[in-house]
Order: C-alpha cells, then structure tokens, then sequence
C-alpha cells in the first residue's frame, strides 16, 4: 500500500472503525488454550480482527491504540463481548458446552460506567453461564485509578464471571495486585515463553506458577510456539498454555473442527513426560 494511503487511512482510522463495525468489517478469531494435564482444549481467547475491503487485513497492533484513544473502543469492546457470547451458546448448542472463553476488557471500557449493565445484559441476552466467560484485564487499570478499578472488579466479579490478570510480568506488574484484586486466573505475557530457555526466565516462571497456586489461580503461559518450550511451560507448573503451538488466533469454524479434533485425539499433541 503506498505511504500516502497509510498516512491517510491512520488519520480517520477512528471513524473508520465505527463504519466498519456496521459494514461488519470487523470478525471475532479465537486462539485455543490447552490443558497441560487433560492436554484438551479448555478455553479459547477471542480477539477481535479487522479486514477492510480496501485495505485488506488491518493488524489489531494499529487499530486496537486507536480505537483506545478515541473511545471506539467502547462499542467495539462491546461487540466482541456480544459475538463472543453469541458464539458460546453456537458452541454449546453443537456439543462444547463447557468450553470457555475469554474477552480483553481495555482500560478505557473499565472506566465507563454502562460496563457492568452492559456484561450483564449480554449474558442475559445469550445465556451464557457467566462462570464459562472469562474477562482479561491489564495491569495498566491498577496504575492510574487503583480504587476505582478494584470497585469495578468486584462488581465484575458479581456477575459470576471469571477474571483474568493480563500479560503479567511486564511493565510495572506487581504480585501485590493478585491478592488485591479477586483474580481467578494470571497470565503469564508472551515475552517469557520467547526466552524460557534461559535458566533464570525459568526460575521466574515457576515462581510466578507457584505463587499463583497458592493463591488458588489457574496460570497460563502465552505464547507458546514450540514443541519444547510446551514441554518446558508443563515442567514449570503451568496450567494451561496458549500460543502458535496449540493454534493460532483462528474463525470460529476452524475452532469447532480443532475442538473436535482435540476431542477425538489428544495425540495430535506430544506427550510431555
Ligand atoms: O495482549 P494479549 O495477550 O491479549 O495479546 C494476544 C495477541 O498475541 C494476539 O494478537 C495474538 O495474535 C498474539 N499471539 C498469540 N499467540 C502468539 C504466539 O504464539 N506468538 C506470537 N508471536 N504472538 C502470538
Ligand atoms: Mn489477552
């Protein structure tokens, strides 16, 4: 695409992404997590992907700080939580009826205050089990409004849905945040499945398992794209994986066949001892 366009696009990009989700532009991917002991698919993260006709693929990395800073990100946050809802009961109509999924919830979305009336409602609308939906959050929430923040979770957390601690270990994470906020599950960021080969990436990771144990969270390393950093991921204590290895970010009927394929035959999968 030649710069000019590029530059163009970028300036409306905000108001492109209201048009593209009623053109439905937009699709919902979704990347499976495994199980390290069951080695079966048991949740998958829905990520929401971009394909403008003009354009082609537009990789969330742009469109995601954007939709951020103009605020987009409300009624796209909103559309995937609704799509991915809609999407389980799909699921659980066809057989998956325990699967879970979860949704990144940005910072900005916290701090609206229609949040909790609008979780609440899609549930109701879809009937999911709110235990089978899983919210992401970074850590960026805690830093600027932490009271705020916690007020919100725990109104969440109401609901009966589960809550997730987002790319854990960068930036200014603290372990502080998992025994103030009522997290249920950590996720451990990417960055450290691409140096777990390193003795002492290894021994933070299975620090970061062990605690998360003790503390009755379920750990899951992101990132994971080979063979050997899952066998490596199983021996560090993680409870589940997600990451290339398992599968990529993917339509939700390439999911449903990779579901199945799971089902049938976890062999598809290197045994870990
Ligand atoms: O911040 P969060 O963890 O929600 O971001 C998930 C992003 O990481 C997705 O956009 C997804 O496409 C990407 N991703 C998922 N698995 C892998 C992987 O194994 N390797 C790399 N490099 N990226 C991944
Ligand atoms: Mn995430």
């Amino acid at each position: 695409m030649l710069m000019q366009t590029w530059s163009f696009f970028k300036k409306s990009l905000a108001n492109n992404i209201f048009r593209g989700l009623e053109l439905r532009e937009f699709s919902v991917f979704y990347q499976p997590k495994m199980d390290m002991e069951t080695r079966k698919i048991k949740g998958l993260e829905a990520l929401a992907r971009w394909h403008s006709p003009g354009i082609g693929w537009i990789p969330p990395s742009e469109f995601i700080p954007i939709a951020e800073s103009t605020g987009a990100i409300i009624d796209l946050g909103e559309w995937v939580l609704f799509s991915a809802c809609e999407q389980m009961k799909h699921w659980r109509e066809n057989g998956f009826s325990e699967i879970s999924v979860s949704v990144n919830l940005s910072p900005t979305q916290l701090e609206e205050k229609n949040l909790i009336s609008s979780v609440e409602d899609i549930l109701a609308k879809t009937g999911v089990e709110p235990r089978l939906l899983e919210l992401e959050i970074t850590e960026s929430v805690f830093i600027k409004d932490s009271s705020r923040a916690l007020a919100v979770i725990k109104e969440l957390k109401k609901l009966g849905v589960r809550l997730a601690i987002d790319d854990f270990g960068t930036g200014y994470s603290s372990v502080g945040y998992l025994t103030a906020f009522p997290f249920d599950c950590l996720k451990i960021d990417q960055s450290f499945s691409r140096t777990i080969q390193l003795p002492q990436t290894q021994v933070v990771i299975r620090a970061l398992t062990s605690l998360s144990r003790q503390l009755g969270l379920t750990t899951v390393l992101e990132g994971v794209e080979s063979e050997t950093e899952m066998v490596m991921a199983g021996h560090l204590g993680c409870d589940q994986i997600q990451g290339y290895a398992v599968g990529r970010p993917m339509q939700a009927n390439a999911v449903t066949l990779k579901m199945r394929d799971f089902q049938m035959n976890s062999a598809t999968l290197p045994l870990l001892e």
